[in-house]
């Protein structure tokens, strides 16, 4: 009762949300900011990242192993304002982050800015959690018994977070794992590690020891691989893809000793379903923001729209006009709504895919011409496929698949279930009990109404799925923190015969 009793929590202070745009398109913080963003871009210089060798990984677990014991012993409201003092730090350097996640993340300004607000997000709620969560819980019980919860460390975590969000990811696994008491190894992705660097300094800064928070860059495959079997390790926390994600289940599987937990946040086959009310225009727009911004490089991604054959065709057309006005290519400059892919791997994937599209399904999106240069442009494209279940595979690019529906919508969202994936969902319908009906139905963690499907706002809309998509537990959610945490509840009998004096004295 007494824990039901526990007053709702305002939104913590400084929540960015989303960012709006005025109505020529652009994002208003990066309007509001040229002046400051180009100068920063102008100074950029980026040094290049030290790699780490896959034998160091056992001796700086050890390291932060050593250092776990004093960082979880400190009063949570002291790691609580070091993450506080990191993300005002962040707060400060927005320009300088912006261009260096421009340089070396290949971001568009307007993402970029979203990106350094998403961390500073992270930063604050996490921070605000762990003093909500933390705190020792009296549990209600017998009389004769004091019984008490509380969460502490668990010990060292490896982080290892993706490159399509290398400072928000980045920050929002280092910021829960440290709130909660542990010690972090930190492997960002291969290609953004400078990014994941200014993180670390802003942090270490703060007041983060630096053996509480180690950054060991290299590939995944050797870097990573030896920090997951490492000895020592309490726990892993990773993005990316499903795939890396089952291997490193397995390497924890296959480890002796402790039982580790790993969260994992993977990929998706996202869908959007739209039914004949749906308002063809508000459908374009949102499905131009959720297929292509980004480059379609975000795992909330719209990659599937499932749309009524009755407007079908309006809506078809009204997603290629709009896509045709956005602006391929150079993400250093303010006018670029679609900047490269990552690198030339992922081009020369998607080249692979689209290949395999251009065979297989009909083209009702012809690509605008991409600019030669800078390299690894890919402009927006969509295809026509016969069924839902002709999308088999998550393509991580600004590519939607689409396919007409008629019928039952119900079994529209059962074959999208059936893709075993289940991170987003978009609905979009003017009849309010179909979009609860098919929101109840969706095995998906993220279900976006009448409306774009991507940018969860951190402490607004926990972002998470499930089946292929990941373990949970949200990112930005209640329930996150305490996954980092061991769970210990005390019980101590204060009817103990000759009585237990301090307890009944306090
Ligand atoms: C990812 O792309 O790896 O809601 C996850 C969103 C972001 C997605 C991040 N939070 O679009």
């Amino acid at each position: 009762a007494r824990l039901a009793q526990q007053p709702a929590l305002p939104l913590p202070a400084g929540l960015y949300g989303p960012g709006r745009r005025n109505s020529a398109g652009l994002d208003l913080a990066v309007a509001a900011m040229r002046a400051p963003l180009l100068a920063a871009h102008a100074q950029l210089r980026v040094p290049p990242v030290a790699q780490a060798q896959a034998g160091e990984a056992p001796a700086a677990v050890a390291r932060a192993a050593a250092a776990f014991p004093a960082w979880d012993a400190r009063p949570v409201a002291e790691r609580a304002q070091a993450l506080r003092r990191a993300a005002d730090a962040m707060e400060a350097r927005m320009a300088p982050l912006c261009a260096l996640l421009v340089a070396e993340g290949r971001k568009t300004w307007g993402d970029a800015v979203a990106e350094v607000r998403e961390a500073v997000d992270f930063l604050r709620y996490y921070a605000g959690e762990a003093e909500r969560v933390m705190q020792p819980a009296l549990l209600p019980g017998p009389t004769g018994e004091r019984n008490e919860l509380r969460l502490a460390g668990r010990g060292p975590w490896v982080c290892i977070s993706p490159w399509n969000f290398p400072l928000a990811i980045f920050t929002g696994q280092v910021a829960a794992a440290l709130a909660a008491g542990n010690t972090v190894l930190a492997k960002p992705a291969e290609q953004t590690p400078a990014v994941a660097r200014e993180a670390v300094r802003l942090l270490h800064e703060a007041g983060v020891p630096p053996d509480a928070l180690q950054l060991l860059h290299g590939p995944g495959e050797t870097v990573g691989a030896a920090l997951v079997a490492a000895p020592g390790v309490a726990g892993v926390v990773f993005t990316g893809s499903t795939q890396v994600a089952r291997l490193i289940q397995r390497a924890l599987a296959a480890k002796d000793g402790a039982i580790v937990p790993l969260i994992a946040e993977t990929g998706g086959i996202n869908a959007m379903l739209v039914d004949s009310t749906a308002l063809p225009e508000q459908v374009a727009d949102a499905v131009v923001q959720s297929a292509f911004r980004s480059a379609g490089q975000r795992c909330s991604a719209l990659r599937l729209l499932c749309v009524h054959e009755g407007i079908a065709d309006a809506v078809i057309e009204m997603v290629a006009g709009a896509a045709r006005e956005l602006t391929v290519g150079d993400p250093a400059l303010l006018s670029t709504d679609v900047g490269p892919v990552i690198d030339a791997q992922a081009f020369a994937g998607l080249q692979g895919e689209l290949q395999r599209l251009r065979q297989t399904a009909r083209a009702v999106l012809a690509p605008a011409e991409a600019p030669a240069a800078p390299p690894h442009c890919i402009a927006p494209q969509a295809f026509e496929v016969e069924r839902v279940t002709d999308v088999q595979r998550e393509i991580f690019g600004p590519v939607l698949h689409i396919a007409r529906w008629s019928g039952d919508p119900q079994a529209v969202v059962e074959q999208v279930n059936a893709l075993g994936y289940g991170l987003t969902l978009g609905i979009q319908t003017r009849i309010d009990s179909r979009a609860q009906a098919l929101a109840a139905r969706a095995r998906v963690g993220n279900v976006y109404v009448n409306r774009n499907m991507i940018g969860a706002v951190v402490g607004v809309q926990p972002f998470g799925g499930e089946g292929l998509s990941g373990t949970g537990p949200k990112a930005g959610g209640p329930h996150y923190l305490p996954r980092f945490c061991a769970e210990r509840t005390l019980t101590v009998n204060t009817a103990a015969a000759g009585g237990n004096v301090a307890l009944l004295a306090g």
